[in-house]
């Protein structure tokens, strides 16, 4: 899978990119990111990537040519299967999202900025549009970052079988029961009997038990969701 990501504050997805495993997932060819810098693509001699709106007291505004510049020429190269902005005014973003873009070969994400970005983006050249909750974060960078992460964890051979993804929560709607390791007692803070039993089955059991009243406890909403 690629990943090509638009912003005008490249520096702050080095990081997330170059560490752990979204770095082991970059190193065996798995996922291929490219971070653009969308002032590469403005014609302005300041590089300047935004301006006033024409509504007053708006702010400032992400123009429209240099990102379809960006966007065009990217898609010159390769068929995209979804454009996506990052926006707090959109959908929120869950785990469905992420298995279903995790499915796909080429995807851009364009991370917004400033008070806004020109409305004709959105109408022309975005494809799908996401949140990643309901709070408002300085630009759409983080939140590329959050949805590379759950995207990039999905594909096959980024993670080992232990952690595998099927795993998670909400891969079966249920947050996921508590896990301990050694030592079985600690200051006399035990280890539940039951997971030193050697009995899988009771142990299959008590997990899921415990996801379901953990889940019913903190989210109650993942079980009407069912
Ligand atoms: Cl995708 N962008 C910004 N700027 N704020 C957010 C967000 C995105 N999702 C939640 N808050």
């Amino acid at each position: 899978m690629r990943i090509d990501i638009l912003t005008v504050v490249p520096e702050l997805l080095e990081s997330p990119f170059n560490h752990s495993i979204l770095k082991r997932a970059k190193d065996k060819g798995l996922a291929d990111i490219h971070i653009h810098n969308i002032r590469d693509w403005s014609s302005d001699k300041h590089k300047r990537v935004d301006d006033y709106a024409f509504s007053k007291g708006a702010g400032m505004v992400m123009s429209i040519e240099p990102i379809d510049k960006a966007i065009s020429e990217l898609k010159s190269q390769r068929i995209y299967d979804e454009v996506i902005f990052l926006t707090p005014d959109a959908r929120v973003f869950t785990q469905r999202d992420a298995n279903q873009l995790s499915l796909k070969t080429n995807l851009i994400l364009l991370c917004g900025h400033y008070k806004g970005i020109d409305q004709r983006v959105r109408d022309h050249l975005v494809t799908l549009e996401i949140s990643i909750g309901d709070y408002v974060l300085t630009g759409g960078e983080l939140a590329a970052a959050i949805v590379s992460d759950a995207i990039v964890r999905l594909l096959p051979g980024v993670l080992s079988d232990e952690t595998s993804a099927l795993t998670d929560s909400f891969q079966d709607g249920l947050l996921t029961p508590p896990v301990y390791t050694r030592p079985a007692d600690y200051k006399g803070w035990k280890v539940p009997d039951i997971l030193l039993s050697g009995n899988d089955l009771l142990i299959d059991d008590w997990k899921h038990d415990q996801a379901y009243e953990r889940t019913k406890s903190i989210r109650p909403d993942l079980l009407n969701n069912k």
